[in-house]
């Protein structure tokens, strides 16, 4: 028999990742998609099925992190091996907006499903994986940080990703439930969410590169992180929930880079060398040299990066680099893929949509492209 695992989050970067991953290991997935207005599956139309063929492998259904009674009909209807609990208002900065939300979703949602798997007496059969985050270390104690490390968060978001984190510790421990937390940092792709910090970099100057945008505007450009790549990040959710025992781990490069790196990286990518004036506060970015054809739309001189302060953060976290050697150890842990090969895949989806958008805008179709401003 085929395991079956339920992902909530499924149409989010991640968890279109470890779809296609479980899919191919031979998995029936169910997902937990959320009703919005329009189609919100384009990160997994490419592994959709139709429903009415024999026997489909992907199945999704209608759900919300703030619905009980829905969280555990869809339990007690797929009796998953395994949970992973990716879903969750996701985005530091909208937290310090929509902090109850945050909460009932991030913190709460997370207590949902472990109640579901404890009311429908699954606490044997079903393995829960929780999506704990770097950003629990927050005011960092300790460089780097690792599993032991103390927990200092510093948003809405991380503070209900630390309920969500000893929920889960607790309801290991009290119920015996094969219970993991993955302490992930920062992890990025082409099909990261447009409003975090790496796609916003890569999607404005790959459009100022073919003239569709000018200039980009960021927040706290000091801001250190450690970025990995999110296929490689979820094939470590997955051997986290086939160990002799639960455990939590801590998943990271052990590299870090700047935002202002970041953004060097991304240009260069493009051909763009850019100049830094100013004082961190109103800093700017301008073009220093142009080579190649992949930036037809940027000149010498141009400013194309300035300080927007809105995009500070009432309390920031300035710095985290992660110890993954307890992954390296007990789970073999062999990231794939470069920082330099993610930037580079990254900036090369981006500029192939600004291509196809400046095209179209030079043949007179109106083009709108949605953008943070
Ligand atoms: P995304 O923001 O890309 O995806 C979040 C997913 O959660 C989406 O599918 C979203 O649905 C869904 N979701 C949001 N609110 C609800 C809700 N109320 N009920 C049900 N589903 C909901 O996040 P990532 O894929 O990047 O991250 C996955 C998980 O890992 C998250 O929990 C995140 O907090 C955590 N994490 C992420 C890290 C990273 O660097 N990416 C690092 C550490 C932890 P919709 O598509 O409809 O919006
Ligand atoms: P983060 O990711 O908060 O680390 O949370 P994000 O990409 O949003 O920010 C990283 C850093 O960049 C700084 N920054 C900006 N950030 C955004 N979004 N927009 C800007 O314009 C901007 N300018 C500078 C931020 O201040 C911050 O320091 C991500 C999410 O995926 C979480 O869900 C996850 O838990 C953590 O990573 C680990």
């Amino acid at each position: 028999m085929n395991k079956v695992a339920l992902i909530t989050g499924i149409t989010g970067q991640d968890g279109s990742y470890l779809a296609e991953f479980l899919l191919e290991k031979g998995y029936e997935v169910h997902g937990i998609k959320r009703r919005a207005s329009l189609f919100n599956t384009d990160r997994i139309d490419h592994i959709y099925q139709d429903p009415h063929i024999p026997n489909p492998k992907l199945i999704l259904h209608y759900g919300d992190l703030a619905d009980t009674s829905n969280l555990t009909r869809i339990l007690q209807q797929v009796q998953p091996d395994e949970v992973y609990n990716l879903g969750a208002m996701s985005h530091v900065a909208v937290s310090f907006e929509s902090p109850e939300y945050t909460a009932d979703v991030d913190a709460v949602g997370t207590l949902r499903l472990l109640e579901a798997i404890r009311i429908l007496g699954l606490e044997k059969k079903t393995r829960f994986y929780q999506a704990s985050t770097s950003e629990l270390y927050g005011l960092v104690q300790e460089i780097p940080q690792k599993e032991t490390t103390p927990f200092y968060p510093r948003s809405p978001y991380a503070v209900a990703k630390l309920y969500a984190y000893w929920i889960t510790v607790n309801y290991r421990e009290a119920y015996g439930i094969y219970a993991c937390n993955g302490i992930l940092f920062n992890h990025e792709s082409s099909r990261r969410g447009e409003t975090f910090v790496t796609r916003k970099i890569t999607r404005a100057l790959a459009n100022i590169a073919q003239g569709l945008e000018q200039t980009l505007y960021l927040g706290n450009m000091d801001a250190l992180r450690d970025w990995g790549h999110a296929k490689d990040y979820v094939e470590m959710q997955w051997l986290m929930l086939q160990q002799e025992k639960p455990e939590d781990f801590v998943i990271a490069t052990g590299v870090q880079y700047s935002v202002r790196q970041f953004v060097e990286v991304a240009a260069a990518e493009l051909g763009i060398e850019i100049a830094w004036q100013g004082n961190g506060v109103e800093e700017k970015g301008t073009v220093s040299a142009v080579t190649g054809d992949k930036a037809p739309g940027v000149v010498v001189g141009q400013e194309i990066v300035a300080i927007d302060p809105k995009y500070f953060r009432p309390t920031e976290v300035e710095t985290l680099l992660g110890d993954p050697s307890k992954a390296k150890n007990k789970l073999g842990w062999t990231p794939k893929i470069t920082f330099a090969e993610m930037v580079q895949e990254m900036v090369a989806k981006d500029l192939d949509e600004a291509k196809r958008h400046a095209l179209l805008k030079a043949h007179g179709y109106n083009i709108s492209i949605s953008l943070e401003k």
